[in-house]
């Protein structure tokens, strides 16, 4: 020790705050300091959740100082934000990203281990924030991330769910939802907002009147009013000074109580009034691609696009901005339809409150609006019985109906005398249940329309909003999707990240275009092996999670062939079923046969009243349970369901994937993004010419992906002529023994009913085609076996991939917003100094 005094006294002196301070010793201070203080423990009673907790508060102290400076950066009159309205926001942990943007993963690991515990085990504590049901809310978190990358000026505005999507259980195969208590611990990552409160008004009706001026003027007198508290999280950009922001809102009521039900005693009738309020942000509505929607998703919809409007017009108004200038400070996109009464919302706030005349505050609102579209299933398209809508929104109902009116004049001036055209364009769907049509509203009221694959914006342009795109083509523009690649390498895939720093740089973080340099490196026998070592390592990872979660033992060295995804009949992972069970059917009929050894992986939530949905996943686990345990099949088939699949699980798949099943019916999917991380991180693809999977064929090159299955115009064609899928069945011997297996029970311990819906669907009406493909993808699926024993070439091959997947950045993406949508440019930073708080 008397070596370590002299060492101490010959090194400088050191003073760090600790609660910005990033050595190791202050890190480790920070921690131990925050378990005491902040989480009132100490290390005899600390649980796991506890260390997180004070990792969490250390690493949130030292985001801090960029949290503040940006707000300053950023408010000034000549700023433009973006403000990116969704419903969902599907962010992840925060814990280890938030360690990856600061750049100080490595001195936290050392903190941490020095402390006695282990980093990735609190990583692992913590409770994902599970806002979003797939890949729209998904989309959305990433373009966050790449917007503060990029240091453009956004909020991310949506709801603070207080539950949010279900926690997935499997019992005896069937899917079981349970509660997602995500704040039950407590959210260190977000600050409250109480002085920013907004006030929201529901129900009640209009009253016209003429002003002091003598203008005619509408009122609304709402029947009840509800209160919106803002809860911030940052959101880092990586290795810079940005820090954006994500303001999700909780609903409460305006007083706890109300004291004349109080005062004649009615005590639980002004309770009860409290929680109808907090009702709007209890829970997430568990459908990603809703069917019909419910009186309190409409309420969720207006309360959370109500607040961030008020909040985007205070903010303008506080750095001095005029309403008329509106559009030069701000650009609102609308994620889907979801928040799209936005619309008429603004232009409210614009007339009856801010007095502004209708012409001006219809230019502004639509110089300031653009919307995306992500979805082309009609039966996703968002609509609200008119009866509902008035009830809930009389005032906005009147003025949707001024909008159409004054929308159909032009389009007769435009069209004159197509009345077929206006029924079709009109904002209003006629007939015995007349309904708004949300997503011509968000239309007609935006300056820029896109679709998020360049198919799906072809098809856009074709069907679905056909007839907008032939009155303002000038609006329609592709955006294709993008995902980051900070999360979705750096961090989920740590050994790969690592390779490629080490081989080409460490560039293609912020530029992942520059990953075309590992190009150089996929004939190399060496690269190529520490490539293929990185993914067993990988593989073998989730293997053991599996092991926990399942009780499955699956081995390593099987091609890992992985769906995740929500489950849906357009996604079809039941085609895949098809070719498990085709399988083993030649594995049964002829024990010796070489094959590729396989492990089938599935994960993913079914709607909770999707019927079909949940059916598949218990067809799944059917099949898993034969094909897992006949001795005939010896270990070289394993079919995997892993339960509860979230963003935190798709961590550790894409970096373990293989083959990734992409095989929706082509016209579908609009993009997919799960394709694109698993693409990067090394996988090969199977799949149909459908969403962005045209596009990373295009990028990764025709030789380097499998391919089956009808195109979108076949489909149609084939469709227009009359499908018969038992045409199918009868002509395929191998395709009837497999229905036939379903509908006898064989794959059901007997239960011959069980799959029987299935099988009728599959044999009368099969809407996404699965017979038609099954040949096709069989012959693909056999090819890919094939090609995985010639592991060089593989490899090769799956190099390619990633090499080739710089354009699926979400960075390039919202450089395209940015640059044709939004007009929003990057603000520099500069970090303040800290400075004590004076009275
Ligand atoms: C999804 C689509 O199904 C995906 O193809 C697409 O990649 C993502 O959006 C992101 O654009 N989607 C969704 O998750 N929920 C909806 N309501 C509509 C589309």
């Amino acid at each position: 020790s008397d070596k370590k005094t002299a060492a101490a006294a010959a090194a400088p002196v050191q003073i760090e705050d600790d609660r910005t301070g990033l050595s190791v010793e202050t890190l480790k201070r920070a921690f131990a300091d925050n378990l005491f203080y902040i989480q009132g423990k100490n290390a005899d009673i600390a649980t796991l959740n506890d260390y997180y907790m004070a990792l969490a508060y250390t690493v949130r102290d030292r985001l801090l100082q960029r949290w503040l400076s940006t707000i300053k950066a950023q408010l000034k009159p000549e700023v433009k934000v973006v403000y990116y309205l969704s419903a969902e926001f599907l962010m992840g942990p925060h814990l280890g990203n938030n360690l990856v943007s600061l750049g100080i993963y490595d001195q936290v690991r050392q903190a941490i281990q020095e402390s006695g515990l282990n980093l990735e085990e609190l990583i692992a504590q913590e409770e994902e924030p599970g806002l979003g049901n797939g890949g729209l809310g998904r989309l959305a978190a990433c373009y966050l991330d790449s917007l503060a990358a990029l240091e453009i000026p956004a909020v991310g505005y949506g709801l603070r769910y207080e539950f949010g999507i279900f926690d997935q259980e499997i019992r005896d195969g069937w899917q079981v939802e349970i509660t997602d208590k995500w704040l039950r611990y407590g959210n260190p990552w977000e600050i409250a907002r109480p002085e920013a409160t907004v006030e929201v008004k529901l129900g009640g009706h209009t009253e016209a009147f003429v002003d002091g001026a003598g203008r005619y003027r509408v009122r609304w007198i709402p029947e009840r009013t509800i209160v919106g508290v803002p809860y911030d999280t940052p959101v880092l950009g990586f290795k810079n000074n940005a820090a954006n922001t994500l303001r999700l809102w909780k609903a409460e009521a305006p007083e706890s109580f109300d004291f004349q039900a109080f005062n004649l005693g009615d005590y639980y009738g002004a309770v009860n009034a409290k929680m109808y309020s907090e009702n709007i942000s209890k829970v997430l509505y568990p459908n990603d691609e809703p069917l019909q929607g419910r009186e309190l998703r409409l309420e969720q919809q207006f309360f959370f696009v109500s607040c961030s409007l008020q909040d985007i017009i205070r903010r303008h108004l506080y750095v001095g901005g005029k309403l008329e200038d509106l559009h030069n400070s701000a650009a609102i996109q609308l994620n889907d339809t979801h928040p799209s009464i936005g619309i008429a919302e603004l232009m409210r706030l614009l007339v009856d409150e801010h007095n502004i005349d209708w012409d001006t505050a219809w230019q502004i609102t639509q110089n300031t609006f653009a919307y995306t579209n992500h979805t082309l299933l009609p039966e996703a398209l968002e609509r609200w019985p008119l009866s509902l809508f008035g009830s809930l929104l009389p005032r906005h109902l009147e003025i949707i109906f001024e909008i159409n009116r004054r929308f159909l004049q032009e389009v007769s001036a435009k069209f004159p005398g197509d009345t077929g055209r206006l029924a079709r364009l009109s904002l209003i769907q006629e007939g015995p249940e007349k309904f708004v049509r949300m997503a011509h509203l968000a239309s007609a009221g935006s300056h820029a329309i896109n679709g998020v694959a360049a198919l799906h914006s072809e098809l856009l342009k074709r069907d679905v909003l056909r007839d907008f795109y032939e009155l303002s083509p000038e609006k329609f523009s592709n955006k294709t999707n993008g995902v980051t690649p900070r999360r979705w390498i750096m961090l989920s895939n740590p050994e790969l990240a690592f390779l490629i720093s080490e081989s080409i740089g460490d560039g293609w973080i912020k530029n992942l275009g520059e990953l075309r340099e590992l190009e150089r490196f996929a004939n190399d026998k060496e690269f190529q092996s520490r490539w293929r070592q990185i993914k067993l390592n990988n593989k073998t990872n989730l293997a053991e999670y599996i092991r926990k979660r399942t009780g499955l033992v699956v081995d390593p060295h099987s091609l890992f062939d992985i769906q995740v995804k929500r489950i849906h009949e357009y996604k079809r992972q039941h085609l895949n079923v098809l070719y498990i069970i085709t399988l083993y059917n030649r594995l049964k009929q002829n024990p010796e046969l070489e094959i590729t050894p396989r492990t089938f992986i599935f994960g993913g939530k079914a709607a909770p009243g999707y019927f079909m949905a949940k059916l598949i996943i218990k067809l799944i686990n059917s099949v898993a349970d034969v094909v897992n345990n006949d001795p005939d099949v010896g270990g070289r088939l394993k079919v995997v369901f892993l339960p509860d699949y979230n963003v935190t699980f798709g961590q550790r798949v894409y970096p373990a994937a293989e083959l990734s099943e992409q095989i929706s019916t082509a016209g579908k999917e609009a993009s997919g993004t799960g394709n694109m991380k698993f693409s990067m991180n090394g996988a090969l693809t199977i799949g149909t010419l459908d969403g962005a999977n045209v596009e990373i064929r295009e990028e990764a090159g025709e030789e380097n992906f499998f391919l089956f299955g009808l195109t979108t115009e076949e489909v149609y064609a084939l469709k227009a002529r009359g499908y018969n899928p038992r045409d199918y069945y009868n002509g395929n011997p191998a395709l009837r023994q497999v229905i036939d297996q379903l509908a006898s029970g064989v794959l059901s311990s007997g239960e011959t009913h069980l799959f029987a819906p299935l099988v009728d669907h599959l044999l009368n009406r099969d809407e996404y085609l699965l017979l038609a493909d099954y040949q096709s993808y069989v012959e693909c699926q056999d090819r890919v076996g094939e090609a995985y024993r010639d592991q060089e070439h593989w490899t090769r091959m799956s190099i390619l991939n990633s090499a080739r997947m710089g354009k699926f950045s979400s960075d390039r993406a919202i450089r395209e917003y940015c640059e044709d949508i939004w007009g929003a440019v990057a603000v520099d930073v500069v970090l303040e100094e800290y400075v004590q708080a004076t009275a």
